[in-house]
């Protein structure tokens, strides 16, 4: 395997203006037989006619013709993953015919099969399993697709656009032909083939089109469809209002597929959702599930305009589309629930996996200069960070100027395949805006850190504060050039008021950060203040201010933010508990900290405080993140800490925790709306805390709560605190619970991967335990969502066991990557990655890790585990 980079980009030799396709379906393979209608790119200087090089891989080559004639052996060369033809004028017409076996591809990229349909996933580049194309973006061509298969096993067929002839054919089979007329890459062609059954609305547009709304669907999940037709259509009111972005096509799509590496695929008009993300019912789905659903209906619907009508060049700029469809969806989300809630999530998720990924092995920038494997770039950087970032401008020309230059770039770019310097231009020529320094955000990788110090002269009535700007090397990039990092804050006075910070009132503003070290002076101040910094996470930064523990109470209490409140919080626990796993590796006594006791005594006595951001506050920093806290990580040790921490104020807060609950446990119908869901969340945090208690109380609520349960949210919550319970005698109740609950929901796929992860994540649960669920008959070694609830779920969220000090786990997951690999390299590569962080634990768990890493590499790779092995282990 070969790296490619961004600076050797071209435009390609020929463009194809038309493709028609028609896919005859078959038992055993299916024949695609391809129209292409080509032209040379005047644009580049060409002697004479280049050759056409077309790539295709996995296929056999039935025949081929140029305007009508079929080439000889002689005529064209065919390698493993080429097809290169001589053209004799500029324009010309391919036919191509050839045979493909959907049946046998385990990839899930391509044509492939899943229960009794077949489907596609092309993005980046699987339609080069399809055909011999040319599968790259930039190539944006009009689709036609015929379908003809079998009409009583498949009777939906379906493709991209507006059906445009159904015809019945001999021996049962039938056809159907479907037109895009809006010209595309091929990575956004779809097919789908199965007996399906769907739901189906409407949808007027804001200049009175009426959109047919459809969700297919296996006949078993057809109950399961209202929530994501809801979510749907609040997507597509939401684009008209906020971006005045409308829907083009007459028909828009949406299947649900049970095999799928991700989470969904917005192919143009028929977009493929992995099933995870997209049936809910009250009493299979959880609140998490229902609103993830919203979230993923929305970012694929976005798509249609941030992807579709504009496209991506290169796959270098696919943080062009999803940095900016994140952001959308992000923004979509906020509106429809807790803005705050919604920020802290978000920030929780980047801090504690993509500052990760940003200081590991496999670092790039979000927009990457290079790769080896594109599938290994769908990462939290170019997603999350990439969302930052548009996120960040968002912030520097305001919200009337970021919809002038999404006007702009929309009306710039319509149909066009683009840049992320493209969409960056639109946003200075919009608003007048210079963000040269800005676009360092694109090119450089790593966590740029601020470090704040502060001085108050109280003669001359002055708050000088000093900001320094530096970033850590990541590989390939030792030095690093400046960022602009918008730094917003406000000052508080010793009553927790805000403080004006100019003449004109203001109290919260952002400081321009542009160079290594810069102070900005208040003046007037006639007291001294506690800054609030980085309010609202306005930049994805590291921030260091040396804030006593009072300090973090007092914004807690005070500070006009909400997300810094939470912050404070954060901040809080992560000093408190990090000073005891100092003890624990000492051997020290363990004593909590008042402080953090009495914080979050407040924090559950106030009814002024949205309870959705109460449930926040109470959660503790996850393992992951305490670990990004240390040097060298010592997963024992935090586990300790932090179980020690959570005993702890269930101890002390017990009455009120009590209380909190019985207030909030009333029976009423399921409404997956912002507050019943948060007063769900908070019940169930409660329940949390009072199941670390070496008692009967939380025991006995979590097994009334699972015998009672109205829905899948309180169930599941209380069958996973039975599960992780510490007392004794919670261990019978949770085996029997989890029996039940896997008697009741076997035939349920997605409901069943709850039940394998709560399991394979609970800390009472070593390797053992997950190689048991391994043999379960729900479990299929195959599928992508079984896969990562058991191996994914343990290896990534059960430190304590996957880092067991004998290195069973390592192994383990050397052994699932080595088999998943030859047969799925997508999800290898995604499961893989907790062994990349190696370099940050002791010496012997290093050593075990390095070992599995070089064992693996000794096998026959994929360009998927090739890339992440090989940087890992450089
Ligand atoms: N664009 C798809 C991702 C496809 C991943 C291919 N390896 C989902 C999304 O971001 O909307
Ligand atoms: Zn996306």
């Amino acid at each position: 395997p070969r790296a490619i980079y961004l600076k050797d980009y071209q435009q390609p030799d020929y463009w194809i203006e038309t493709t028609h396709l028609v896919f005859d379906l078959g038992d055993e393979s299916t024949r695609v037989t391809s129209t292409l209608k080509f032209h040379l790119n005047t644009s580049k200087k060409h002697d004479q006619l280049p050759p056409l090089e077309l790539v295709g891989t996995d296929m056999e080559l039935i025949s081929v013709a140029i305007d009508g004639q079929v080439q000889t052996k002689e005529q064209y060369q065919i390698s493993k993953e080429r097809l290169i033809l001589q053209p004799v004028f500029e324009q010309f017409e391919t036919v191509i015919v050839n045979d493909i076996k959907p049946q046998e591809n385990t990839s899930l990229e391509g044509l492939y099969s899943s229960s009794s349909m077949f489907c596609t996933q092309c993005e980046a580049e699987g339609f080069r399993k399809i055909t011999y194309y040319l599968d790259r973006p930039d190539v944006m061509s009009v689709f036609t697709t015929t379908v003809i298969a079998d009409k009583e096993r498949f009777p939906v067929l379906l493709s991209n656009g507006n059906a445009i002839e159904r015809k019945d054919l001999d021996n049962g089979r039938h056809l159907v032909t479907w037109n895009d007329p809006f010209k595309k890459p091929a990575y956004l062609f779809a097919l789908v083939a199965g007996k399906l059954e769907f739901v189906e609305d409407t949808f007027t547009t804001m200049s009175g089109r009426e959109v047919t709304l459809r969700i297919f669907v296996e006949p078993h999940n057809i109950t399961k469809c209202d929530h994501a037709m809801v979510s749907l259509k609040k997507s597509m009111r939401w684009d008209e209002e906020v971006y005045g972005r409308e829907y083009d096509l007459d028909i828009f799509m949406i299947v649900a597929v049970d095999d799928f590496n991700m989470g969904a695929m917005e192919n143009k008009g028929l977009n493929i959702f992995n099933s995870s993300c997209v049936l809910a019912r009250p009493d299979t789905a959880t609140d998490a599930t229902f609103q993830r659903i919203e979230a993923i209906v929305a970012h694929e619907y976005f798509h249609n305009w941030s992807g579709n009508r504009v496209t991506c060049r290169d796959w270098f700029q696919l943080s062009l589309k999803e940095g900016f469809t994140v952001f959308r969806d992000a923004e979509f989300s906020a509106d429809m629930n807790s803005r705050t809630v919604k920020r802290v999530e978000d920030v929780n998720l980047l801090r504690s996996h993509q500052f990760v990924e940003d200081a590991g092995p496999m670092a790039h920038p979000i927009r990457p200069d290079s790769f080896i494997e594109i599938n290994n770039f769908y990462t939290l950087t170019v997603y999350e960070k990439g969302a930052e970032v548009v996120r960040m401008i968002h912030n520097i020309v305001g919200k009337e100027g970021f919809r002038k230059g999404t006007d702009l770039y929309f009306e710039r770019h319509d149909g066009q395949a683009v840049t992320c310097d493209d969409f960056v231009k639109a946003m200075e020529d919009a608003n007048g805006v210079d963000l040269t320094l800005f676009r360092n955000w694109y090119s450089q990788a790593g966590t740029p850190v601020l470090d704040v110090t502060d001085e108050y002269d109280e003669d001359a009535q002055e708050y000088r504060l000093t900001v320094k700007q530096s970033c850590p090397a990541t590989p390939g990039q030792e030095t690093k050039k400046l960022f602009h990092i918008p730094l917003e804050m406000g000052l508080l006075d010793g009553e927790g008021e805000p403080m004006p910070l100019d003449k004109s009132g203001l109290t919260t503003k952002v400081l321009d950060i542009k160079q290594p070290e810069e102070t900005f002076v208040f003046t007037g101040v006639d007291e001294r203040p506690l800054p609030s910094l980085l309010r609202g996470f306005s930049a994805p930064v590291h921030l260091n201010y040396d804030y006593s523990r009072e300090d973090l109470v007092f914004l807690m209490s005070y500070d006009e933010d909400g997300f810094n409140r939470w912050d404070s919080c954060q901040r809080l626990a992560i000093d408190i508990i990090m000073e005891l796993v100092g003890k624990v590796q000492k051997g020290e006594e363990l004593v909590l900290d008042s402080s953090l006791i009495e914080a979050f005594g407040k924090v559950l006595a106030d009814d002024s405080l949205d309870k959705a951001m109460v449930a926040e506050l109470l959660h503790l920093p996850s393992e992951t993140y305490l670990a990004e806290q240390m040097e060298v990580i010592d997963i024992d040790a935090i586990h300790q800490a932090r179980q020690f921490v959570k005993q702890s104020l269930a101890a002390a807060l017990k009455d009120q925790l009590v209380a909190v609950y019985n207030e909030l446990n009333i029976d009423k119908p399921y409404k997956p709306e912002a507050d019943d869901i948060a007063e769900r969340t908070l019940k169930n945090t409660c329940l949390g805390y009072l199941v670390e208690l070496d008692e009967e109380t939380g025991v006995q609520l979590a097994q009334a709560q699972y015998a009672g349960a109205g829905n899948m949210t309180d169930s599941m919550a209380a069958m996973s605190c039975l599960a992780s319970a510490e007392h004794a005698s919670s261990r019978p109740l949770a085996e029997k619970a989890l029996q039940e609950f896997a008697d009741k929901w076997a035939e349920d796929t997605n409901v069943i991967d709850m039940w394998f992860s709560t399991q394979a994540a609970c800390h009472h649960n070593g390797l053992e335990k997950v190689k048991e669920l391994m043999q379960h008959k729900a479990f299929d070694k195959k599928n992508p969502n079984k896969m990562r609830s058991l191996v994914g779920a343990f290896c990534g969220r059960n430190l304590v066991n996957f880092h067991d000090k004998s290195g069973s786990g390592y192994e383990f997951l050397a052994d699932e990557v080595i088999r998943i690999d030859a047969l799925n390299p997508q999800l290898a590569a995604r499961l893989i990655n907790p062994l990349t962080r190696w370099k940050r634990y002791d010496e012997e768990r290093r050593e075990l890790m390095q070992k599995v890493l070089k064992r693996i590499q000794q096998h026959e790779l994929s360009s998927d585990i090739f890339e992440v092995v090989s940087k890992s282990l450089a």
